[in-house]
């Protein structure tokens, strides 16, 4: 573009700079997690047909990331779909810093990982709401989806 007048300078320069300013809320979500016990990484959408194998259950997921300086009994704690499935943790202390997956099928429960224990999805691959809703009812995080999203979202 030829700069021909100030204004046009001004649009020019507006242009470049606006990427960079519309890189500002991904930053200010982030940090608004900062010290906080959130949602993170959520595959709501198992990779492949949605055939119901428990392998399949296990590969919709959704993670939560302890991203205090403390580690947190997780017990009492709840996550929810939607529809008003729950799963509740049972006593798990996540670590400072540490990240906990939430896997929809059955397992066996290990460090870092905690089996819903259902014999069917949970996540819609459509459009969801996961809620991480504290012992005492209150609301901690939530984080949805649209089609417009692929198969994943980052939560932060
Ligand atoms: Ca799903």
């Amino acid at each position: 573009m030829r700069i021909r007048s100030l204004a046009q300078a001004a649009v020019a320069l507006a242009t470049l700079t606006a990427p960079l300013l519309v890189a500002t809320p991904a930053s200010a979500a982030s940090a608004a997690h900062q010290g906080s016990l959130h949602l993170g990484y959520i595959q709501y959408d198992s990779p492949g047909s949605d055939g119901g194998s428990n392998s399949s259950l296990n590969a919709e997921w959704v993670n939560i990331h302890n991203n205090t300086g403390s580690a947190i009994q997780l017990k009492g704690y709840k996550l929810k779909d939607n529809t008003g499935y729950t799963y509740t943790f049972g006593s798990y202390r996540i670590g400072a810093g540490k990240t906990v997956k939430v896997r929809t099928g059955k397992g066996t429960n290990a460090a870092g990982v905690r089996y819903w224990g259902r014999g069917w999805y949970v996540w819609n691959n459509t459009s969801d709401k996961a809620r991480l809703i504290k012992p005492n009812g209150t609301l901690l995080d939530s984080c949805s989806w649209t089609t417009s999203d692929d198969g994943y979202k980052n939560c932060h």
